[in-house]
């Protein structure tokens, strides 16, 4: 036989110690206290029902004061973005001397200070834009059926003209500012040479090329008498600074509604001779694409292009960095795998 009396005392120390204490009032010592009435004489059976009763309105009691007493007790403030080990099954942040700079974050430190050594400034783009800057600066009026290769995640946010804000696809989201912002450089005869090297993002369907989420490098360039010979032999310079090697670069004919000639800089397939999934068995992967500044765009900035004229480029560093380190799949770069992240 259980004692009511003692079970009381037992259960209600139970809750004061508890960190969940809604679980004493499942505890099994219930069960078997109302296992019991069958075998009382009928005439105890009320009398112990009672105390019984009252045992749990003790406990639910006891409950009600433990959990207003854990309420108020001040919890460690955990920073949500600190470094937490994610490959262990229980969450421990990384010890800070096995803390690194991601290969992406010192790949842009990179890309960023070669094309500073040869001129350009840096400047940062932004994660949430307009479509002014996305399409209307660009050169793609409402309608035009190219805004459909930039399909990327809008916010139900509108910005003033009632259309959604939305991430940007590209960081060509930043020409028109950055033209406008060194617009002053021309008139003292100086060249516009800015690069935005910042993270873009795309509806996009993933593979081992294609992430939803990727990073970018724009390069925007503008004086008197610039050509394309200047674009190539810029991209050209950079690749092989980069590469510290010269490499097997295709040039085509591509279109841009923002650049006029355009094309595409594709890289030869560091992982096949043949043809290879990484390269869809195409043997080059593209890299980048690039062209003349079409004269609406610099008109949209306030910059005559009978005067002056420049070139443009959009680079995808997740696939420099992929053909840098012979990363077979861009999706290890987002893995937050450290396994992975370790090797860099
Ligand atoms: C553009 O984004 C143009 N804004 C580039 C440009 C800038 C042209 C200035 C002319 C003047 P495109 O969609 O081709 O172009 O993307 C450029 C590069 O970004 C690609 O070559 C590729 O390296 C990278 N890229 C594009 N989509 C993805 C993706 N889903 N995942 C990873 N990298 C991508």
């Amino acid at each position: 036989m259980i004692d009511v009396e003692s079970l009381k005392e037992k259960l209600i120390a139970r809750v004061h110690a508890s960190e969940a204490p809604a679980e004493v009032a499942k505890a099994p010592e219930f069960r078997e206290l109302y296992a019991q009435i069958p075998s009382l004489p009928p005439e105890d059976r009320g009398d112990f029902g009672k105390r019984v009763n009252e045992l749990k309105k003790a406990v639910d009691d006891a409950i009600g004061q433990r959990k207003a007493e854990l309420a108020t007790v001040a919890l460690p403030t955990i920073d949500v973005t600190a470094p937490f080990d994610v490959n262990s099954s229980e969450p421990l942040l990384l010890p800070a001397s096995q803390g690194t700079l991601h290969p992406l974050t010192q790949e842009i430190e990179r890309v960023s200070a070669i094309f500073n050594r040869m001129g350009f400034v840096t400047e940062q783009s932004r994660e949430i834009d307009d479509q002014f800057h996305m399409f209307e600066t660009l050169n793609f009026p409402k309608g035009h059926p190219a805004r459909d290769d930039y399909d990327t995640f809008m916010t139900v946010e509108t910005d003033q003209d009632g259309d959604p804000l939305i991430a940007p696809a590209h960081t060509s989201t930043m020409q028109n500012r950055v033209l406008k912002k060194y617009q002053g450089n021309l008139a003292q005869g100086e060249a516009i040479a800015v690069v935005v090297p910042d993270r873009t993002f795309r509806n996009e369907d993933l593979d081992a090329r294609h992430e939803h989420t990727f990073y970018q490098v724009e390069g925007v360039y503008v004086a008197k008498g610039v050509h394309a010979g200047m674009l190539v032999a810029t991209l050209q310079k950079f690749l092989e600074e980069y590469y510290g090697r010269s490499l097997n670069v295709r040039v085509n004919p591509f279109y841009f509604p923002f650049t006029e000639p355009s094309f595409e800089f594709a890289l030869e397939c560091p992982f096949c001779e043949d043809g290879c999934s990484v390269c869809s068995h195409s043997k080059w992967i593209e890299l980048l694409g690039c062209g003349m500044i079409h004269p609406n765009v610099l008109a949209a900035a306030g910059i005559d292009s009978d005067e002056f004229t420049g070139f443009a480029f959009g680079c995808g560093i997740d696939r420099l960095v992929m053909m840098k380190h012979n990363i077979e799949d861009i999706r290890h770069l987002e893995s937050a795998k450290l396994n992975f992240l370790r090797q860099f």
